[in-house]
């Protein structure tokens, strides 16, 4: 033990600056002790850990064998496919061996054989883990490289994906963006998606081969061409929101949506020697372990950080049991050289034993009721731990009590609903004639408007009468004629003058009349 430790020290300050080392074991004014210092897995070759997988079904060339020319020479059509036959198939792993040298080994499409219909085809790779690129992702095709084609990223292992980067011969035609290069970006826009046509344009295929995805063009906006100031770029990684996110990756896909023509025009009499055909995909990045990891490793299929400081998950994104009386951090670049651990705390370290679960940093003690409790709970979370959810809120049932997502809003409605709290499966309770978990909807037999009112009319038991229409439950609306709610009275009955018949201007005037002499009657009108 002392003599690993002794030999760590010795090592430090060789390995220092670049963030590989996670903890040392130093002598202090007041002994030995453990420090800790933000850390970093090494960057690797990530094609080792993919899982690909290519669509759409059938489109890999051999199935049945087919055969196939090359833009060299297009008229001689010797070459073939034959999925059954090892030397003649080109099966999606052959984008991911190491070659020997100078025999390239490739996935190989069909032929366009059904143009003008598009020949499309999606190339997915997945790690199941976030990886950070630092360097290039450099795709290499044989036999010419497609013209147009578009690179997506997903963060959260394929739920959702984004644009990553346009490629196209003409970006204006192909995706109606003007065409840019990532050496022109600046410090405030080094993280834009753009379409480039720099990879696309025929050149020959046998001299231009790869599509490249440019990280080091990226970084060196910070840290110079060289990429000398890794410094800054580790400061900009800090700092400028969403530029980590935007090299970090779960998994990437390629979607090829027009090959090589070898010229400008499709030749309808030769489409055998159109296809797409991709001997290497080099990823090269590390593993995201929120710098509390300096080893990543592949197990049980899948990669896993090595989480220090006291944190675990597949990427060091949480605290370990009985260490969480501060809620998880990821560590920090800053300051440098060394940056800052973040390092998760035991529980009860600091007072008696307050666990709060991570959701709040800082206990208090309560002198007259001799309690420690924790102080400002976040993630909307209440009580001496944190241990509850604030009114309003309820328990996630699947998440733990130190998961940030324990506790969900009711979102009652607030006219359906009598106040905004709920029990715990999240119902909240509704006023009168209102339903649902969150009684925005109405029972049977009521209407919305502004909160659950009862049917006025409906088309069952309160039917207008007399031809008359029910609008939105609300009203009916009668026939000239009639009235009542339902349109149940006709107005002959109640007024005489509002008979059928009743001639409009002589009515009218009638009308006057009657009136005027009631009036009279009652003695207020002098004639
Ligand atoms: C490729 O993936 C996209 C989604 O990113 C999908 O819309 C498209 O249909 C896929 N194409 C093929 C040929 O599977
Ligand atoms: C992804 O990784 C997690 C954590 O290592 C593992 O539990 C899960 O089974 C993996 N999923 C797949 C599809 O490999
Ligand atoms: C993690 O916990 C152990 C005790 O299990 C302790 O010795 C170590 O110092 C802690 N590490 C950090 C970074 O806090
Ligand atoms: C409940 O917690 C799980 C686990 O953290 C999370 O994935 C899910 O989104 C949470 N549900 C809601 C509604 O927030
Ligand atoms: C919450 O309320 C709903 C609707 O009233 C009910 O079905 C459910 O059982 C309640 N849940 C609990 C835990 O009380
Ligand atoms: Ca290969």
């Amino acid at each position: 033990m002392l003599y690993l430790a002794a030999l760590l020290v010795h090592c430090v300050p060789l390995a220092m600056g670049q963030y590989d080392i996670c903890k040392s074991w130093v002598t202090t004014d007041d002994g030995p002790s453990w420090e800790f210092y933000a850390c970093q897995p090494k960057a690797m070759r990530m094609k080792d850990y993919v899982t690909v997988r290519v669509d759409p079904a059938g489109i890999t060339c051999g199935d049945p064998p087919e055969r196939f020319c090359t833009h060299e020479n297009p008229y001689l059509c010797s070459d073939e496919c034959d999925a059954s036959n090892p030397d003649l198939a080109h099966p999606p792993k052959l984008m991911f061996d190491s070659e020997d040298e100078g025999l390239a080994t490739y996935w190989q499409s069909v032929t366009w054989r059904r143009y003008p219909e598009p020949l499309l085809a999606n190339i997915t790779l997945s790690w199941n883990k976030s990886i950070e690129l630092t360097d290039d992702i450099v795709i290499t095709f044989e036999y010419g490289r497609p013209t147009i084609m578009m690179l997506e990223k997903s963060l959260d292992n394929g739920r959702t994906w984004h644009p990553y980067q346009y490629y196209a011969d003409d970006c204006m035609e192909a995706f109606s963006m003007p065409a840019r290069r990532v050496r022109d970006l600046s410090t405030t826009s080094a993280n834009r998606v753009l379409c480039t046509e720099e990879y696309s344009r025929w050149a020959g295929s046998k001299k231009e081969k790869t599509v490249r995805f440019e990280v080091r063009d990226r970084f060196a906006i910070f840290a110079g061409p060289d990429l000398k100031n890794m410094d800054n770029l580790y400061t900009r990684l800090e700092s400028a929101k969403g530029l980590k996110d935007f090299f970090t990756v779960t998994d990437l896909r390629m979607r090829l949506l027009r090959p090589a023509l070898g010229g400008t025009y499709v030749q309808r009499e030769n489409l055998y020697k159109y296809f797409y055909a991709v001997s290497n995909i080099e990823v090269t990045g590390r593993c995201k372990c929120n710098l509390h990891a300096n080893l990543c490793t592949f197990k049980e299929g899948s990669l896993q950080c090595e989480c220090e400081h006291n944190t675990t998950g597949q990427d060091c994104g949480k605290c370990k049991k009985n260490f969480r009386s501060r809620s998880w951090r990821a560590g920090s670049y800053l300051p440098l050289p060394n940056g800052s651990p973040n390092a998760c705390a035991a529980a009860g370290s600091a007072f008696g034993n307050c666990e709060c679960y991570g959701h709040s940093n800082r206990c208090s003690y309560i002198d007259f009721l001799n309690v420690v409790t924790c102080v400002s709970c976040k993630h909307n979370t209440r009580g001496q731990h944190c241990q509850h959810c604030r009114l309003g809120f309820y328990r996630n049932s699947s998440a733990e009590l130190d998961d940030e997502n324990v506790c969900i809003e009711c979102n009652c409605n607030q006219i359906g609903s009598m106040h905004d709290r709920c029990n715990e499966t999240g119902y909240c309770e509704c006023r009168e004639g209102a339903t649902g978990p969150k009684c925005d909807d109405c029972l049977p037999n009521y209407y919305w408007r502004q909160g659950c009112f009862p049917n006025v009319c409906d088309d069952e038991l309160l039917l207008c009468q007399n031809g008359g229409t029910c609008y939105q439950n609300q009203r009916c609306i009668c026939p000239v004629g009639f009235k009542g709610v339902l349109c149940q009275q006709s107005r002959c009955e109640v007024d005489k003058k509002d008979c059928d018949g009743a001639p409009g201007a002589g009515g009218s005037l009638a009308t006057v009349a009657l009136g005027v002499l009631a009036l009279q009657l009652r003695g207020w009108v002098d004639l």
